[in-house]
């Protein structure tokens, strides 16, 4: 079976009308296409670096507050100069753009505008018959990010077939993060980032984050929307859709994820799909150095965490959301529910939406500041 249609879709910066967007990017996965929504208000550069990183077919753009014949130039030119220019632009924006309009924005390189009144069974239509086919040879790509983008592309594609033998040293430090839909990984990962960011300011981060699909179906990846100290020329993010695999990752995970940690960054984070009880998404003695649980405050009961294997094997489990009002009980019982362990693991309060939180600097001391793995070493011994 060919590989998924890989589209971004994302509305322009100083505009918030998503709903046009939110509802073409369902029916693109309803028909197969695997989108990753970049949200609103995004500028160009950083729909451009996304576009880049994700290595997609092409950029769908909904844009409905004026300004459309720029915008769109700007990503097609941004596009051609980054030597990207095989990913290709389209979109809509209903009666705000014209037909006058649309002339001139065709003649910039924009593949195709939508109007008003065009059925959605149309645009998917569209995009099946002008991105479905193979890519064929591709162009030598014109930066280091790009051919990292190309290989993730070629792993990902052939199912993990394909390996990199250039270089087996693992730089990095790959810290992977799991815990049930919604509890807050994607904002707390984020926030993270920051601070790498910040702590070293040449320091580079890879993040590599998944979203449930099934085989032969699209997906809504959809993590980069929460994403905002990550839109950053120091980070590479990549979003993976698990096509068909259960346990919260994907067929290629393990390769990209080793790729990735020989690419130089000083940190590979990956993100899980929200995870069930019985989820162990992480291999011992795997390419993940510390693993991660973030837990939502309300999990149920007792007996609710009793189940929960990853609270077995998490290095470190985070209480996020405890500005919710179960926070405190979440805590203690989580407390005491790793103590029956009697390993070394640590508990974390945090408030991952909230910016310059105690708790999230606690976790980011906790993750930055122990060295790597022993399995990281012994594997550098080899
Ligand atoms: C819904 C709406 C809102 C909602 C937005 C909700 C949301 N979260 O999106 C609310 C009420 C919040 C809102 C607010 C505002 N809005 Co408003 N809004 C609209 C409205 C009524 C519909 C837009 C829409 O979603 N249509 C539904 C889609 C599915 O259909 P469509 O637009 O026809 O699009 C078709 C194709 O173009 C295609 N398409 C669209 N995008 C894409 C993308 C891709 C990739 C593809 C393939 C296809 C495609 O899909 C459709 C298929 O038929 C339009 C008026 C109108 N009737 O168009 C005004 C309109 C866009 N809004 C307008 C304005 C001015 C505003 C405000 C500034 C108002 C104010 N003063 O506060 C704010 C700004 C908000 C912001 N932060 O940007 C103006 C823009 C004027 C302009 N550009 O000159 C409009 C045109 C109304 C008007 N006539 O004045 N708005
Ligand atoms: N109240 C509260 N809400 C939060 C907190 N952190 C994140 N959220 C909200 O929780 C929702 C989900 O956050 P995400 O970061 O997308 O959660 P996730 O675990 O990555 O979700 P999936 O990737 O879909 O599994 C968002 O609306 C966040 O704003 C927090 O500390 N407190
Ligand atoms: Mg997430």
């Amino acid at each position: 079976m060919a590989a998924p249609i890989r589209v971004l879709t994302a509305v322009p910066i100083c505009d918030g009308h998503d709903s046009a967007i939110n509802t073409i990017n369902l029916e693109f996965i309803r028909h197969g296409i695997e989108v990753v929504y970049l949200g609103y208000h995004r500028p160009v550069s950083d729909i451009v670096r996304a576009a880049i990183q994700e290595d997609v077919r092409a950029i769908g753009i909904s844009s409905y507050n004026g300004g459309h014949i720029e915008f769109f130039a700007e990503v097609v030119d941004l596009l051609r100069k980054k030597g990207a220019d095989d990913i290709k632009v389209f979109g809509g924006g209903g009666g705000t753009i014209t037909h006058d309009d649309a002339k001139i924005m065709r003649r910039k390189g924009v593949d195709e505008i939508f109007f008003a009144g065009t059925s959605l069974e149309d645009m998917v239509k569209f995009v099946h018959q002008r991105y479905g086919k193979s890519r064929g040879k591709r162009v030598k790509p014109k930066s280091a990010e790009q051919e990292l983008a190309h290989k993730l592309t070629e792993i990902e594609d052939a199912k993990g077939k394909i390996r990199n033998a250039k270089s087996e040293i693992q730089n990095a430090k790959v810290i992977g993060f799991t815990g049930p839909g919604g509890a807050g990984k994607t904002t707390l990962i984020d926030e993270l980032v920051l601070r790498f960011l910040n702590k070293d300011k040449k320091s580079r981060v890879a993040i590599l984050s998944h979203d449930p699909s099934v085989i032969g179906q699209g997906a809504l990846l959809g993590d980069r929307a929460t994403m905002i100290n990550s839109q950053n020329d120091r980070v590479f993010m990549r979003s993976m859709a698990t096509r068909g695999q259960a346990g919260g990752l994907s067929p290629a995970t393990k390769d990209c994820l080793e790729l990735l940690a020989r690419s130089g960054f000083d940190y590979v984070i990956i993100e899980t799909v929200g995870t069930g009880q019985e989820a162990m998404p992480f291999q011992k003695n795997g390419i993940v150095d510390q693993t991660v649980l973030v837990m939502n405050p309300d999990y149920g009961s007792r007996l609710q965490l009793q189940k929960i294997v990853m609270l077995d094997l998490a290095d470190v489990v985070v209480v996020n959301k405890s500005d919710l009002q179960r926070a405190k009980t979440a805590h203690t019982e989580i407390e005491q529910r790793l103590e029956q362990n009697r390993r070394r693991q640590r508990l974390v309060d945090t408030v991952a939406k909230r910016h310059r939180d105690a708790g999230v600097d606690r976790l980011f001391d906790l993750i930055s500041s122990s060295g790597k793995s022993k399995a990281v070493k012994e594997r550098r011994k080899k």
